[in-house]
């Protein structure tokens, strides 16, 4: 596709969603945006608050459960393109309350789909060119053992969380559209995100906040679950190399090829944080209750607790097909990529301080408690 388009993208405001607004915006700037979020505890202006005055951006305040507001913005906007971000994203809270997944992302993303077909495929004054970009996980194809291939798109869809059970339903949706009515769709199955504007309940920023305010580190069973782990702005490049380079009605795997085992992560995260608050004194003032304010290893805060309920044990992701036909490659290196968010997150202590939220941190420490 190219030229300018009318670009719908769905849960904008979180985490993943802002960094692809800020990326597009950037890359081409004369296509409209337009946000579609709800502004769940995981949604946030403030993430957007850079492109916020852009004269092609708009934000709208809206539900993907209230079909007839999404049908009247497509309308209203001449949308001819759809970036669907928007999800109940976090595996604990899906074991916590299914429902909301299954109503977000699922019904969610179906009634998406139809206004989608009521505008680009059955109107008299359908746009010409037409993109529904479906945003999914790797945590669709199940776990892995580990000698075990690491997941093709061929791989068989086995998702065992709630949450991972409706990512696989609404991929399933996507497909059908693609099948049945001829939409044209991409699909993109990515693995773990970190960077900027990650929602601290996560485990990287979660192990941020934790260690320099001086909480326990829990880390879930004994920490030998492995994730393969890319640097939010690549995922946005390899969205942008789906939508414009894909073939319409395939599905994507886009991966960091760069697994770690949780303990090693938190680990080396530890390390970091020490060697950041030796190297810069005014971190010590700024955080007096890190142990690396005081002299002490923040490895002392690691906390073995309670495994999370049907914990997969490893993802992995073969990018083969997004690097050989798309030219997909992620820039940053893990090192690099790390460094980039923990220094985001100690130059953004506002920003974390605001977004934590109190009675779901309750339900945590109920569950998680420390093992042993
Ligand atoms: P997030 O939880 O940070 O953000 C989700 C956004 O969707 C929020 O802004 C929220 O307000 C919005 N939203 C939720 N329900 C909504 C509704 N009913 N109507 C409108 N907006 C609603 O999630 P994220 O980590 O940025 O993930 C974004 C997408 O990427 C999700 O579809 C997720 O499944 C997928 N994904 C995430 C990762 C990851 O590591 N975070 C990896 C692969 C795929
Ligand atoms: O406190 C913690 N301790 C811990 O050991 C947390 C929050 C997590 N963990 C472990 C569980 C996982 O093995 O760390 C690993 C990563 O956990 P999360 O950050 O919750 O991510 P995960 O469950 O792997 O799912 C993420 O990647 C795929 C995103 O949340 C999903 O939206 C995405 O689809």
């Amino acid at each position: 596709m190219s030229g300018s388009r009318k670009v719908m993208v769905t849960g904008g405001a979180g985490f993943i969603g802002a960094n692809f607004v800020r990326y597009w915006s950037e890359k081409y700037p004369t296509d409209r945006i337009v946000v579609l979020d709800a502004l769940t505890y995981a949604g946030n202006p403030a993430n957007l608050e850079s492109v916020a005055a852009g004269e092609n951006y708009r934000f709208v305040h809206d539900n993907i459960l209230d079909a007839s507001a999404i049908d009247e913005l497509m309308q209203q906007e001449q949308i001819d393109t759809i970036v669907h971000f928007a999800a109940e994203s976090h595996v604990d809270r899906s074991i916590h309350e299914p429902d909301a997944f299954i109503q977000t992302n699922v019904i969610g993303t179906n009634n998406l789909l139809m206004a989608a077909r009521k505008h680009w495929i059955d109107s008299d004054n359908a746009p010409t060119t037409h993109l529904f970009h479906h945003v999914s996980t790797d945590e669709v194809y199940g776990t892995l053992g580990p000698d075990d291939p690491a997941f093709t798109e061929q791989t068989l869809y086995a998702p065992n969380s709630p949450y991972a059970a409706s990512k696989a339903a609404s991929d399933h949706l996507v497909r059908s559209y693609h099948h049945t009515f001829g939409m044209q769709v991409t699909t993109s199955n990515c693995s773990n995100n970190y960077g900027p504007y990650q929602f601290p309940e996560k485990l990287i920023p979660l192990m941020i906040v934790n260690a320099v305010t001086g909480k326990p580190l829990p880390i879930y069973g004994d920490g030998s679950n492995i994730r393969d782990w890319l640097y939010v702005e690549d995922h946005c490049r390899g969205i942008d190399r789906v939508m414009n380079k894909g073939h319409r009605g395939a599905t994507y795997n886009l991966g960091g090829n760069n697994e770690w085992r949780n303990i090693d992560i938190v680990n080396q995260l530890c390390k970091s944080i020490d060697a950041a608050f030796a190297a810069n004194a005014h971190l010590a003032e700024q955080f007096p209750d890190a142990p690396a304010a005081k002299g002490k290893n923040t490895e002392s805060l690691v906390t073995f607790v309670k495994d999370r309920l049907g914990h997969d044990w490893r993802y992995a992701i073969d990018a083969t097909l997004a690097e050989t036909e798309l030219g997909y490659e992620p820039q940053e290196n893990f090192e690099s990529g790390f460094q980039l968010t923990l220094d985001w997150m100690l130059n953004n202590e506002a920003w974390w301080r605001a977004v934590m939220d109190g009675s779901y941190r309750d339900w945590i420490s109920k569950n998680y408690s420390a093992a042993g």
